[in-house]
């Protein structure tokens, strides 16, 4: 029987990269705090928070090889970016829409990523868009004879829509090196899962489409790990998708537009609470001697300093030139 202390190693993880990990989730935490607070004091325009979500988005991007896959995030997934190597500063340059913000240059809304280098593709306000954008990369991938592998993330109420069963067909279908990961928090804004769909377990259709759909803690970045580390290994040995469910809970309104308590209880944000993935995965690693009280709070000033740093920077960094307002909306002329 395998030993609880020795899965990091099992999962091929060494002691360095399982603190990288927590040191992500703790990082992922902090910014979108930060970006909460300061949406309050008026000065960003709206913010998702990734509260609760940080061992799905950090367990499943930390599978990925960065800059070499293709990365299709959701308005939540601050904490995927910042695995794959964007830092608090983009982060924070995006929710301030700064003139050099890199996901934008302060056009999109804040929380809509992009990253060239890193193939974090742009992505769009609509629900589950991002989904077949994923498949077809996948496709291109594999016409081109290529390793990559997309990793898409969509929330529960994608699933409903029309774009996200036709890409898992056509993926299933072509056997594309795809990973679909399903960040179930259970709402849709409002809107309880029991009302989305009329089964316990989202990952069951991934059967329909002819490739395997796993579920999974959502709040135990080590099985999420485990989870998406196979599904991409699958996808690049040419073996096709995989479907991941990581049930979860966003401890926060949906956004800073929402206020939760007209459609949830306190009592269940508070039985949530209580299963935080970060108090969670920093217990595992107490627990079993990888982490201490002195590496713990180093890490925790280290996150609060970078997140410090950032806000700084992209509060008094330029703003666009309004001039440049339609750049990329309309065809532009050539200029010699
Ligand atoms: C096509 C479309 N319909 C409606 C909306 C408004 N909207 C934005 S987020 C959202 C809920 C999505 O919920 P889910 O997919 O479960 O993700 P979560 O926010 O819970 O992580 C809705 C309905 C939208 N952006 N696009």
């Amino acid at each position: 029987m395998v030993a609880v202390k020795d899965m990091p190693g099992i999962l091929g993880l060494s002691n360095s990269q399982s603190l990288d990990i927590y040191y992500k989730m703790v990082l992922s935490r902090a910014a979108s705090v930060r970006q909460r607070l300061l949406q309050r004091m008026g000065k960003g325009s709206i913010t998702y928070s990734g509260e609760g979500h940080e061992a799905t988005q950090v367990g499943t991007a930390y599978a990925l090889k960065p800059g070499h896959d293709w990365v299709f995030t959701y308005y939540r997934d601050v904490g995927v970016v910042l695995t794959i190597g964007m830092t608090a500063r983009d982060v924070l340059m995006a929710f301030f829409a700064r003139k050099d913000d890199i996901s934008s240059g302060g056009r999109n809304m804040p929380s809509h990523f992009s990253h060239p280098k890193l193939r974090i593709v742009s992505e769009g306000a609509p629900v589950a868009t991002q989904i077949p954008h994923a498949v077809g990369t996948a496709f291109a991938a594999k016409l081109r004879g290529l390793d990559e592998v997309s990793m898409v993330w969509f929330g529960d109420g994608a699933t409903s829509k029309g774009d996200c069963h036709e890409a898992m067909n056509f993926a299933g279908v072509h056997k594309l090196p795809v990973v679909f990961v399903c960040e179930h928090n259970q709402y849709a804004i409002s809107v309880h899962w029991t009302k989305q769909m009329a089964v316990e377990n989202v990952a069951v259709r991934a059967q329909g489409y002819g490739f395997p759909g796993v579920t999974v803690d959502g709040n135990d970045v080590l099985a999420v790990y485990r989870a998406a580390k196979e599904a991409v290994e699958r996808a690049r040995r040419g073996d096709g998708p995989t479907f991941i469910e990581a049930k979860t809970y966003r401890l926060v309104p949906h956004s800073s537009d929402d206020d939760d308590r007209r459609y949830r209880s306190r009592e269940e944000v508070e039985e949530w609470s209580e299963k935080d993935p970060i108090i969670r995965f920093q217990a595992y690693l107490e627990g079993h001697g990888l982490l201490d009280e002195k590496t713990r709070d180093e890490l925790t000033k280290k996150a609060a300093e970078e997140v410090d740093a950032a806000t700084e920077y992209a509060e008094n960094a330029p703003l666009p030139d309004p001039e440049t307002a339609l750049r990329h909306v309309f065809a532009e002329e050539e200029v010699a």
